[in-house]
């Protein structure tokens, strides 16, 4: 019996920029006695079929973006006779639909770390449940990868997670409501334990995984302190204590590891914790800038962020600390208009943004948006190819819309369009060669400008643009320029323990 574990994905580049993490913490929760688990990411190849034999235990990863192509993974890894598992946040949110549409033979719900070894003795001994929870579980038994399974060569990101969870609840945002609004922190040794296995790999660039890398703001410690609650001014006091301790330790560590997390731009009110993300090396971070008006924000839910004026400000803070920021933008908000896009643009050049992705509101499961979406629409929504838009991600990719609510004065085609306009003037040639100056050497330059075009391929072409001859061209130019793009991330691994 071969237990195997897959990420499905429609496109394949041959390479990956980070490593899906699942994969090697579930790798990791497989018990020995079932051998070396058959690790597959689509994102690099797709999978052979072949490989599964009658009585396998098949693992299938899914957020909702990748769920139907998982469901195409489950259904023929079914019919070979192998037992079918489905976990990840869209299995969370949807456990039916994976037993319908995917083959599922179970689900597990939440996190797999503690319930995964309970779900294949139960696949094995014939004992299996239609679900399991695996819950919240507690940061002290985050199992930590096995990066041993890693296929060489293939990844330019080792990824590691250090806390799981975010205090905010932005209404385009499903984190909160699944991972739960109590941050889990991991312990500060476990997490260096696994850089230092990556870097042993020879990985220097590690993204931490992170929900949000700063789960207390001041404003929190000071409305605890205003209502007097002892107990949890403590604990928010640790925790904060405890990113420093992270912090500190990850200042250790060899000076050319480099790190990159996600952040809200509420760390710009703490120049000392900017400092010691410096020191870190943390040398980048997405902050979610959503929107550059009031009412953008107030679209989201998201009132710690600023706008105008003070968000240019604020996010140049980041910069002068010298942390990089790959700022995240939302378009097709009510409140958006047409000017919108343009005053996005600018507010991304002046802010010294390093990188930048502009996304457009697409309504997630397990949502507030998507809830009141659904609820709007409820039996009157359109569809396409007979599936109601509700269910967007059950549309076959090519069919897709771009855009899902009505809009009170652009048209769909209209927001694509703006969205599109404004990833090609912000990646322009001019624009990254200006941008590239943040690095100190001709080759890091060359490189920054590399990573900007492969970016703009992977996140913007394939996903944004509506015919297909684009996509596949931005696929195919993906694809040759990830492998030397790799090669600029690797470094000379660091010696085995005994020889340290
Ligand atoms: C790091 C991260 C990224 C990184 C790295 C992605 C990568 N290659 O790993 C980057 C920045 C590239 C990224 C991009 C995107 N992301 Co992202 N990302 C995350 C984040 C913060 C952490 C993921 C992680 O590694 N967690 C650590 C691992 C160990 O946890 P896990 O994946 O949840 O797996 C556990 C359980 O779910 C379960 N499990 C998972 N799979 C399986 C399978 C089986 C069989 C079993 C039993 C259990 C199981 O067990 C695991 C261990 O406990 C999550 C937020 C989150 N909390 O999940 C968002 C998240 C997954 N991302 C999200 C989104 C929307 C995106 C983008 C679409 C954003 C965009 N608009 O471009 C892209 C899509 C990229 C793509 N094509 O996959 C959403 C997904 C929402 C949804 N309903 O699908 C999330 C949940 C964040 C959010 N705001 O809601 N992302
Ligand atoms: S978008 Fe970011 S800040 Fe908002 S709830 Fe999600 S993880 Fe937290």
């Amino acid at each position: 019996m071969t237990v195997h574990l897959v990420n499905p994905s429609h496109l394949s580049f041959g390479v990956g920029v980070i490593t899906p993490r699942w994969l090697f913490v579930l790798g990791a929760a497989t018990p020995a006695a079932y051998g070396t688990p058959r690790i597959t990411d689509e994102t690099l190849e797709a999978l052979d079929f072949d490989t599964i034999s009658p009585g396998d235990v098949v693992g299938i990863g899914i957020h909702t973006g990748n769920a139907l192509r998982g469901y195409e993974i489950g259904t023929a890894a079914r019919a070979r006779g192998a037992t079918v598992v489905y976990g990840g946040i869209h299995a969370t949110l949807y456990p039916e639909e994976a037993a319908e549409l995917g083959g599922a033979h179970t689900v597990v719900r939440g996190d797999g770390d503690v319930v995964w070894p309970i779900v294949i003795e139960d696949a094995v001994k014939g004992t299996l449940q239609p679900r399991y929870e695996g819950g919240r579980v507690d940061a002290d038994r985050f199992v930590p990868a096995r990066w041993d399974l890693l296929p060489a060569g293939r990844y330019m990101w080792g990824s590691v997670q250090t806390v799981r969870g975010c205090p905010k609840h932005c209404s385009f945002c499903s984190v909160w409501r699944t991972d739960g609004q109590k941050p889990r922190q991991r312990g500060v040794d476990s997490v260096v334990a696994e850089i230092i296995e990556l870097r042993r790999q020879g990985f220097r660039f590690v993204a931490l995984a992170d929900d949000n890398f700063y789960p207390v703001a001041l404003a929190d410690l000071a409305m605890a302190e205003r209502q007097g609650n002892v107990a949890r001014l403590e604990q928010l006091r640790s925790l904060r204590a405890e990113r420093f301790e992270l912090m500190a330790r990850l200042a250790e560590l060899p000076r050319d590891t480099v790190f990159f997390t996600q952040i809200t731009m509420e760390a710009a009110e703490d120049p000392s914790f900017l400092d010691a993300m410096r020191k870190a090396n943390i040398k980048g971070a997405l902050v979610g800038i959503e929107a550059v008006t009031p009412e953008g924000l107030k679209d989201v839910y998201k009132s710690f962020n600023k706008a105008g004026e003070d968000l240019v400000q604020r996010l140049r803070v980041f910069r002068d600390h010298g942390v990089y920021v790959l700022g995240s933008f939302i378009f097709g908000l009510p409140s958006d208009r047409p000017a919108t896009f343009d005053a996005t643009s600018d507010v991304a050049d002046r802010a010294g943004l390093a990188f930048a992705q502009f996304v457009m509101l697409t309504p997630y499961p397990g949502t507030v948006d998507f809830e009141a979406w659904e609820k709007r629409v409820g039996t009157t929504a359109d569809r396409v190819q007979g599936i109601p838009i509700t269910r967007h991600w059950l549309i076959p990719q090519q069919y897709r819309p771009k855009v899902y609510a009505p809009h009170p004065v652009m048209t769909p085609d209209e927001i694509r369009a703006r969205t599109q306009a404004v990833w090609d003037r912000f990646y322009s040639l001019r624009r990254i060669w200006v941008r590239s100056r943040c690095t100190r050497t001709l080759k890091a330059r060359l490189a920054f400008v590399l990573l900007s075009k492969l970016y703009r391929q992977m996140y913007a072409n394939t996903g944004i643009a509506t015919d297909s001859a684009r996509v596949n061209r931005a696929n195919r130019w993906a694809r040759l320029i990830a492998k030397p793009c790799r090669r600029l991330f690797v470094a000379r691994p660091l010696p085995a323990p005994g020889n340290v």
